[in-house]
């Protein structure tokens, strides 16, 4: 897959990298439109499959409920950057929606899973669609650049989230941008001053050697199942029995929200 060859340096000495307004216009209008309707179907529940989060809105499992979200997980251009940061042997971990309301706290900075890179190498990469713009003030992401080749994790006081690392820069851009990020670096959504909403989707991929955040073949329906082509099956490692034994042993992990054993 080709990939520009700005993104791939990028993401390997900085640990992440943007891609302005990326998505179309009209796919990103549809997504704007399938995430709120979802919001409204789902209630006080919305996110209740994986965590819920203080001050935010969550989606979990979202590729059972839209079409249009095979499209954010099989983006080839986004795979070839996946690919980059794990080697190709990968596959999505969890589709999931975060929405900073106004008042939000800051996320302390984690790394996804809590996962620092193994022996292999980078086992983890998360795409962020900005749904909406990332402006200074309504809670965008901050990184701290190079940390994903420090093979340690933050130590966060959670008394004063708002503080920061010296190192540390925020990500913003307009909404349709993408950020694809190698998910050792540390990172976190800031606190929103700001009285409107900022939606994002998490497209999070993992190596194939480790367990999914969300054990698709459990979660999406068997009729949703039945629609999938077969790279779409292989993506989310339907057809995959290491994946099901991965999906056995293990707890359910974020990065910083606590472990909890898997319901599903
Ligand atoms: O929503 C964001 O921009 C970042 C959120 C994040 O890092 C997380 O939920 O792990």
């Amino acid at each position: 897959m080709k990939v520009l060859s700005r993104h791939t340096s990028e993401l390997d000495e900085l640990g992440y990298t943007l891609l302005p307004s990326w998505a179309p216009a009209e796919l990103l209008a549809e997504l704007r439109a399938t995430v709120s309707r979802l919001y409204e179907i789902e209630g006080e529940k919305a996110g209740s499959e994986f965590r819920m989060e203080p001050g935010c809105l969550r989606l979990a499992n979202l590729v059972d409920k839209g079409a249009v979200f095979e499209r954010v997980i099989a983006a080839p251009e986004l795979l070839g950057l996946v690919e980059h940061v794990i080697g190709p042997d990968y596959k999505l971990s969890s589709l999931n929606g975060r929405t900073a309301l106004p008042g939000c706290l800051p996320q302390p900075l984690h790394a996804d899973m809590g996962g620092v890179t193994d022996e292999r190498g980078n086992w983890v990469c998360n795409i962020i669609w900005m749904l909406d713009a990332y402006t200074p003030d309504n809670g965008p992401l901050r990184v701290v650049p190079g940390s994903h080749r420090w093979r340690r994790l933050p130590q966060t006081d959670l008394a004063d989230l708002r503080a920061s690392h010296p190192a540390e820069k925020l990500v913003t851009a307009p909404a349709g941008s993408v950020v694809v990020m190698n998910a050792h670096l540390w990172h976190g959504g800031v606190d929103n001053r700001t009285q409107g909403h900022r939606t994002a989707l998490h497209a999070f991929y993992c190596r194939r050697d480790k367990p999914q955040q969300q054990y698709q073949k459990q979660l999406i329906r068997p009729e949703v199942q039945a629609t999938f082509s077969n790279e779409i099956r292989h993506l989310l490692a339907l057809d995959d029995p290491r994946n099901d034994e991965l999906a056995q042993s293990t707890m359910a992990r974020s990065g910083f929200l606590p472990d909890r054993p898997r319901a599903f």
